[in-house]
């Protein structure tokens, strides 16, 4: 396979004007066939033409009307064209049916659909399929199926067809067609200017009952995004489609969204209340692409943070608003150095914006998503609020139309604030999560905090330069008041001293409030302090932190020198949860405990090999003391916490059923799965089921629940899902591998649904114990399936092979184990370009 870098981009030769192309549906042999206008691009010395194409039968081929014989090979075509505008008309035969990669057009369910990001529209037809060229679409459907669907606005309806027409120039990329016996979900929204929208969710027949919660997200996207960045829809119509199988979240095809079901179907029954959560984040991300991404969209892939981070950046905010800030910062964080740094701080670990890549769809990472929306948030901070909306605003007047890089973005907040933002883009360049030391010292007054900046080396960066790190700063007294109040202090050196004057005694600091900055904040400090900061810390972000650092550094104490579970940390818990006056989702988060996967990281770090059991046993007892120190507290708060009113998926009621759940986790502790039973008996949603169904088997006393749960929900996928996965993600470390490899054998099992294969083999990944038990039966276990599913659907498989990217942490015989899986997988005949450059990173 061959590496494309970002050095070598060159603009197209030609450029597309118009595209026309009809459909002629069929399972096995689907014609399309296209009729482009394409154009001399006078910003191009070449007049080369090529199109990419890929698993195509050409049936024949014109150029302005004469019959041509084009030269293929297997990535495409060139042809003899004239150096002039000109119409290129080709009939191609593709196999929907055969399309198990589920990329380009494919079935699922007897129902047509595309994923055409990144490239797939090459498998639909030749075609320039780069984003940089975009053309306007009119498109032909012909087939028998019900609902017909493309991008735009409808044209033409009858017997056996249907036409589209999208005015706004898209490149290919940003094409769907979707065909099948749907139904649809409508409503209508007016947008502040008066057009009038259709929208509608379209589904399965039986799946009518689970789309009035992703609509009224998608009304309050559209509002958001009017009064908050001043964008309005541009379409007659906004159609969402949901499909079974997909190989990720959501696409944002102009007019015409295609979710995975699992991203947008939602009921009190069948989903829980962080599903809703991320259903409404997602329908909000997708529909926000129409403006960041389909309107000004990227030159080349390299860009796609441009799109990316900043539409995550644009979706956070719009939960911020909707629901808790303090609490979705907190959650944001949490996951960001679950799945980010711990990239940053592997064999993966790429810029935001990376330079090379082979297949592109490995790029669709937690780097280019989150770090590439911290880095707008980082932006918006060093700017200020009044300035980042004047900068967005002279974005979308300079760019609309366009196919835009990481340069012009900063070049418009440069030119709105005549700021020089060179230092400051090196957050696109440099990969690595920045260490950020602090010292401080006091006299006379003055509060001093020192500063030092080191970012370790990755893959291909040995040497890093200091970047402009903005650190929010407030200082408490000694009798826990404010006595400064949040200040940002703009590190540009290796090395700096910020300091503040006039000060009674020395204060105790809140430094990196709201995590102003990705980076990891290194300070000595002790117990007393940190239950200081989570008693009186004003910044919800900073106290949540307090009591999280004091869980972790009292976990790495029993795992590395075999201390007992720390006092401080269990008081300062005990008067937190108490605490009324604080927001019951705040509570229940501050009672989470780090991840086994982030104490291996942190364990790491400080320069310890991490032994995956001991992480276990130390959770397991920690959380057993817990339960024994909250004796009183928990079963007051259980039932403090029930939710009286009528289900509502919204942020107080799902606040109060974290916390209650909280607290059932402590009870089960203590009486066994008693509590947890009740709860399963009587829950009339999924929230309170699912908690009830994780407790019972947390406490081994699942099995009832288990065929119970089964024979309940066996029709529904989406819920048939999250059973597969919590018995492995439950299963005690030595069962893990082989409760996996049984769950294979379930009739219910296919590796043909991505979703299916992710709720099995991706729970072994997030049961670390289990996965990494000494035996190496989940490497082999994992390593196997990834081969076989490797051939069918590359871009999963790649995906999910990153649950070996922590190898390097692990002691030498886990090593061995997993280099041996890594290279019985790269042994594997024909291999994907997919999997091979991933395995071979992660190797290295
Ligand atoms: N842009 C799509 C992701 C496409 C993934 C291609 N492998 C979803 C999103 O980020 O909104
Ligand atoms: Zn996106």
């Amino acid at each position: 396979p061959q590496t494309i870098y970002l050095s070598d981009y060159t603009p197209p030769a030609f450029l597309v004007e118009e595209v026309h192309l009809t459909f002629r549906l069929n399972p096995k042999k689907t014609r399309v066939i296209s009729k482009i206008r394409f154009k001399p691009n006078p910003a191009s010395k070449s007049r080369d033409f090529f199109l990419h194409g890929e698993g195509l039968r050409l049936v024949s081929a014109r150029v302005d009307g004469q019959a041509v014989e084009p030269e293929l090979t297997d990535e495409g075509l060139t042809c003899a064209v004239p150096d002039a505008p000109f119409v290129w008309e080709a009939e191609v035969e593709i196999d929907p049916q055969g399309n198990t990669a589920l990329e380009g057009l494919y079935m699922s369910n007897g129902m047509y659909c595309t994923q055409c990001e990144a490239e797939g529209f090459r498998k639909i037809t030749y075609y320039p399929d780069r984003p940089d060229v975009m053309g306007v679409f009119t498109v032909r459907i012909e087939g028998d199926e019900k609902v017909l669907l493309s991008n735009g606005n409808l044209v033409a309806k009858g017997d056996g067809f249907a036409e589209w027409h999208d005015p706004w120039p898209k490149p290919a990329y940003l094409f769907a067609l979707v065909a099948g016996d749907l139904v649809n979900h409508p409503d209508r929204f007016t947008t502040r200017s008066g057009r009038e929208v259709e929208l509608n969710i379209w589904v399965r027949p039986g799946d009518e009952g689970k789309c009035a919660f992703g609509m009224e997200a998608l009304k309050k996207s559209m509002a958001w995004d009017e009064k908050t960045y001043g964008r309005e829809y541009d379409l007659d119509v906004f159609n969402v489609v949901a499909v079974d199988d997909f190989n990720m979240g959501a696409m944002e095809n102009k007019g015409l969204n295609i979710f995975n079901s699992s991203c947008v179907l939602a009921s009190q029954e069948t989903s829980t209340d962080a599903n809703f959560e991320r259903i409404e984040a997602i329908i909000a991300h997708e529909y926000f692409h129409n403006w960041t991404g389909n309107r000004i969209t990227c030159r080349d892939w390299f860009q796609l943070c441009l799109k990316e981070g900043l539409t995550v950046f644009r979706d956070s905010e719009f939960t911020a608003d909707m629901r808790s800030a303090p609490v979705k910062r907190i959650s944001d964080v949490i996951a960001l150095r679950a799945r980010q740094f711990r990239e940053d701080n592997g064999p993966l670990a790429h810029p935001v914006r990376p330079e090379s890549f082979v297949e592109i769809n490995n790029f669709y990472t937690a780097t280019v998503y989150e770090k590439g929306a911290e880095v707008i948030g980082m932006l918006k901070r060093l700017v200020g609020d009044a300035a980042y909306a004047k900068a967005v605003d002279l974005y979308f007047e300079r760019h609309d139309g366009q196919a835009c890089t990481i340069e012009d973005w900063l070049k418009v907040f440069e030119d709105a604030t005549g700021r020089d933002l060179s230092q400051f883009k090196r957050w696109y360049s440099q990969a690595g999560t920045p260490r950020l030391r602090v010292t401080d010292d006091f006299k006379d007054g003055t509060y001093t905090l020192h500063f030092e900046q080191e970012t370790p080396p990755t893959p291909g960066q040995d040497e890093k330069a200091p970047q402009v790190i903005p650190i929010a700063v407030g200082l408490l007294g000694p009798n826990g008041d404010e006595v400064v109040e949040t200040r940002f202090l703009e590190m540009t050196e290796a090395k700096q001293s910020f300091t503040f004057e006039g000060l009674g005694a020395r204060p105790v600091p809140s430094i990196l409030r709201d995590f102003s900055a990705p980076v990891i904040l290194e300070r000595e400090t002790d117990n007393a302090e940190r239950a200081f900061l989570l008693a009186h810390d004003t910044d919800p972000f900073n106290k949540w932190e307090a009591g999280r650092d004091l869980a972790r550094d009292g976990l790495i104490e029993m795992i590395v020198n075999g201390a007992a579970p720390d006092d401080a940390y269990l008081d300062a818990a005990l008067t937190m949860a108490r605490d009324d006056t604080l927001d019951p989702a705040f509570r229940a988060l501050a009672l989470g405990l780090p991840s086994q996967d982030e104490l291996a990281q942190t364990l790491h770090e400080r320069g310890h090999t991490p032994d995956p059991q001991a992480i276990w046993d130390a959770l397991e007892t920690l959380r057993h003391a817990r339960a024994e120190h909250f004796q009183d507290l928990a079963p007051r708060l259980y039932a403090q916490y029930q939710v009286a009113k009528p289900y509502a998926p919204d942020a107080e009621q799902s606040g109060a059923r974290a916390l209650a759940n909280a607290a059932l986790g402590m009870i089960t502790r203590l009486d066994g799965g008693a509590q947890a039973g009740r709860q399963y008996d009587s829950a009339d949603n999924m929230t309170q089921q699912l908690a009830a169904f994780s407790n019972l088997l947390q406490a081994g006393q699942g099995q009832d629940a288990v065929t119970r749960f089964y024979d309940q929900w066996k029709e529904d996928r989406l819920v048939i899902d999250k059973w597969f996965m919590l018995q492995i993600v439950h299963a005690a470390p030595e069962d893990a591998a082989k409760t996996t490899e049984a769950l294979t054998q379930h009739p219910d099992f296919t590796i043909r649904n991505p979703n299916r294969f992710r709720s099995v083999l991706g729970a072994l990944a997030m049961n670390p114990a289990g996965f990494h038990h000494a035996g190496g039966e989940g490497y082999r276990v994992l390593a196997d399936w990834l081969i076989a599913l490797d051939p069918l659907n590359p871009q999963t498989a790649a995906r999910m092979c990153s649950a070996f990217e922590t190898w390097k942490r692990y002691d030498r015989e886990r090593q061995a184990m997993i280099a041996d899986q890594l290279d019985r997988i790269l042994a594997t005949k024909d291999l994907s370009p997919d999997t091979t450059e991933m395995v071979s990173r992660i190797r290295n």
